[in-house]
C-alpha cells in the first residue's frame, strides 16, 4: 500500500486532523539553523559546500511509476546507458529487455496492475486453500496451530471488510454532497458555493460544516480531488474482496507470485497507470534545482530509477525484493521506500534483499507509516529486522514532521513512531512537489518525509561518495536537530519526549551532517 496523501476515507470526520498551518512551499529545504522551521537544511548544507566536487548518485524510487517527461524531472531520470531503447533486446545482458530508465514488476506485454489485494487476503485465501471448509476438531493436530492463526487472519479480514464498506459509504455520502453542491453552482466547488449551498437534509447540513473545516487546511479542488479518490480506492479493495487475491496478477502479468525463483517477469512502462504518488516522492528527492521551474528537489546530482512495484493495494514481497535487487545490480547507491503493510507472506525473500544491498553498500531509506501507531508495539513490513533477529544498519526508518514551530504540532498527527523502531523524523507535512501532467501539488504523509531523507542520503554520497552506506546513516543519526520541548504523541493526547518517538529523538539534518563531515573525515 502506497503509504499515501493521507487517506480521508477514515479520518474526514476527525475535526482536528488537518492541524498544521503551511509555512511556505518550499519549507522543507529551510534550515532550523537559520529560522525556527525545521526543515532538512538542504540550501544551508549547498553553501557550506560551495566549490567542492560532486559526483551523480542513482536513486531508486520502488513506487507507482514516475511521469518521466515531468518538465522538472526529464532531466534528473536515470538513464541506462548500456541498454539500446525499444530494439527488444536485453543489450546489457542484465536479464531485462529495454529497461532504459528502471522497471515495472507490475505489468505484462500490454497491460498493467493498478489495483491489487491486500495482502491479509492473498493469506486468507492460501491459507483457505489448504484447510478447506474443515472445523478445528477435523484438523491435523499437527496443524492445530496453524488452523488457529489462520481463523484469527480471516476474522480481522472479515473485519477489515466490513470496515471498507462503511467508509465506501460515508464516501459515497461525501462525494455525493460536494457534486450536488457543484450542481447548484455552474460546476465550482469551493468555500463560497460551499457556504451558499442550501442542504437536502440532515446529513447534508452535517457534511457541509465538517467540510468548512477541512477548507481550512486543503484547498476546495484537491478535496473534491481527494475524495473522490478515497471513494474509487476503497470500492477497488470492495470489488477485490470478490475475486481470487492473484488472479489479476495471473492475468496481467503473467508469473507466479508464490513462485520467488523467477526474477524476470514485467515491462519498460514506467509511469504505470497512477503515477501520482511516485512522482511526488520523485520531485522531493531530485526535481531539478535553480532551473526556474516548479521546485527544487533536494539532491542536485541524484538520478531516478524508476522501479514499479506498488500498486493500489498490498505490495508483493517477490517484487519489492526483486526491486531491490534491480536497484542494487544497476548502481543505485540510495533507495526509497514509501510504501508498508501489516502483513507479510514471504518476508524472508525481502530479508535477503535486504541483505544483498548491505553487501553492496546501498542504503535504503523506508517511511514509518501513517497510522499515528508505536511501531515497537506493533511493526509494519519492510522491516530492518530479519526472521532470524538481524538488524540491518543499511536502513533508515523515518517519521514526519510538520513546517509548525509549535512543538505541539511539530510532529505529524498521522506519522507512526517508536523509540526503538523509528530513527528519526524529516519533513513530510504539506510537501509541494511534483505530480502527473506536469503539474505540481502539496501532498503529506511519511511517504515525503522518506524522500525527505532519501534526498538528503544521496547529497551526502554525492559530496562524500567514500562513505558507506552505514556510515551515512550514522552520520544522519548523530547530526539531527534536537527539541528539548515536549511533544503531543501521535494518535494520542498525551504528551511526551523525542526520545519517546525515535531512537535519536531529532529531525534531519543536512547541513549539520555536512559540516560534522568537513570537520571530522578527510574529504576532498
Ligand atoms: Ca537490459
Ligand atoms: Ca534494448
Ligand atoms: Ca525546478
Amino acid at each position: 500500500m502506497k503509504i499515501f496523501f493521507i487517506l480521508l476515507a477514515l479520518t474526514l470526520f476527525a475535526s482536528n486532523f488537518f492541524s498544521q498551518a503551511k509555512e511556505s512551499a518550499n519549507w522543507y529545504l529551510n534550515s532550523p539553523n537559520q529560522s525556527k522551521v525545521y526543515g532538512t537544511a538542504a540550501n544551508e548544507a549547498y553553501e557550506l559546500l560551495t566549490g567542492k566536487k560532486s559526483i551523480p548518485v542513482i536513486v531508486a524510487v520502488i513506487d507507482s511509476g514516475v511521469e518521466i517527461d515531468h518538465p522538472d524531472l526529464k532531466d534528473v531520470i536515470w538513464v541506462n546507458a548500456d541498454e539500446v531503447p525499444n530494439n527488444g533486446l536485453d543489450d546489457d545482458h542484465n536479464g531485462y529487455v529495454d529497461d532504459v530508465h528502471g522497471w515495472s514488476f507490475l505489468g505484462g506485454a500490454t497491460s498493467d496492475i493498478n489495483d491489487e489485494a491486500s495482502e491479509l487476503k492473498r493469506m486468507v485465501f492460501l491459507e483457505k486453500k489448504h484447510f478447506g471448509n474443515k472445523k478445528i476438531d477435523e484438523v491435523d493436530p499437527l496443524e492445530k496451530a496453524r488452523f488457529e492463526k489462520y481463523q484469527a487472519m480471516k476474522a480481522k479480514y472479515d473485519k477489515e471488510l466490513g470496515m471498507n464498506e462503511q467508509s465506501y459509504q460515508n464516501l459515497s455520502m461525501i462525494a455525493g454532497y460536494v457534486d450536488n453542491v457543484k450542481m447548484a453552482s455552474n460546476g465550482i466547488f469551493s468555500k463560497e458555493t460551499n457556504n451558499a449551498y442550501v442542504p437536502k437534509d440532515e446529513k447534508e447540513k452535517k457534511i457541509q460544516s465538517r467540510i468548512k473545516l477541512f477548507f481550512i487546511q486543503l484547498p476546495p479542488e484537491q478535496l473534491d480531488k481527494e475524495i473522490h479518490h478515497a471513494l474509487e480506492s476503497t470500492a477497488s479493495q470492495i470489488k477485490m474482496a470478490s475475486i481470487d487475491a492473484d488472479s489479476i496478477r495471473k492475468v496481467v502479468v503473467g508469473d507466479d507470485p508464490n513462485n520467488l525463483s523467477n526474477r524476470y517477469y514485467g515491462c519498460n512502462r514506467y509511469e504505470g497507470p497512477d503515477a501520482m504518488h511516485g512522482t511526488h516522492v520523485s520531485g522531493i528527492i531530485a526535481a531539478k534545482r535553480g532551473n526556474g521551474v516548479g521546485i527544487d528537489g533536494i539532491a542536485e546530482k541524484a538520478q531516478i530509477m524508476v522501479l514499479r512495484a506498488v500498486p493500489n493495494g498490498d505490495e508483493r514481497d517477490k517484487d519489492v525484493a526483486n526491486a531491490i535487487r534491480y536497484a542494487v545490480d544497476n548502481g543505485a547507491k540510495v533507495i526509497n521506500m514509501s510504501f508498508g503493510k501489516y502483513y507479510t507472506l514471504h518476508k524472508s525473500y525481502v530479508d535477503d534483499a535486504i541483505a544483498y544491498a548491505l553487501d553492496h553498500d546501498v542504503l535504503l531509506v523506508h517511511a514509518a507509516g501513517n497510522d499515528g501507531k508505536n511501531k515497537d508495539l506493533e511493526d509494519s513490513y519492510p522491516t530492518r529486522i530479519s526472521n532470524t533477529g538481524t538488524i540491518y544498519p543499511n536502513w533508515i526508518e523515518v517519521g514526519a514532521s510538520g513546517a509548525s514551530t509549535s512543538p505541539k504540532k511539530r510532529i505529524a498527527e498521522f506519522s507512526n513512531y517508536g523509540a526503538t523502531t523509528v530513527d528519526f523524523f524529516a519533513p513530510g507535512v504539506d510537501i509541494y512537489s511534483t505530480v502527473p501532467d506536469g503539474k505540481y501539488e502539496d501532498a503529506s504523509g511519511t511517504s515525503m518525509a522518506c524522500p525527505a531523507t532519501a534526498g538528503v542520503a544521496a547529497l551526502i554520497r554525492s559530496y562524500f561518495p567514500e562513505l558507506s552506506a552505514v556510515e551515512v546513516k550514522e552520520i544522519l543519526m548523530k547530526t539531527t536537530t534536537p527539541l528539548k520541548k515536549k511533544i503531543k504523541i501521535p494518535g494520542t493526547n498525551k504528551k511526551g519526549k523525542m526520545k519517546d518517538l525515535s531512537i535519536t529523538g531529532g529531525f534531519v539534518n543536512a547541513a549539520n551532517a555536512v559540516n560534522y563531515i568537513l570537520k571530522n573525515t578527510k574529504t576532498n
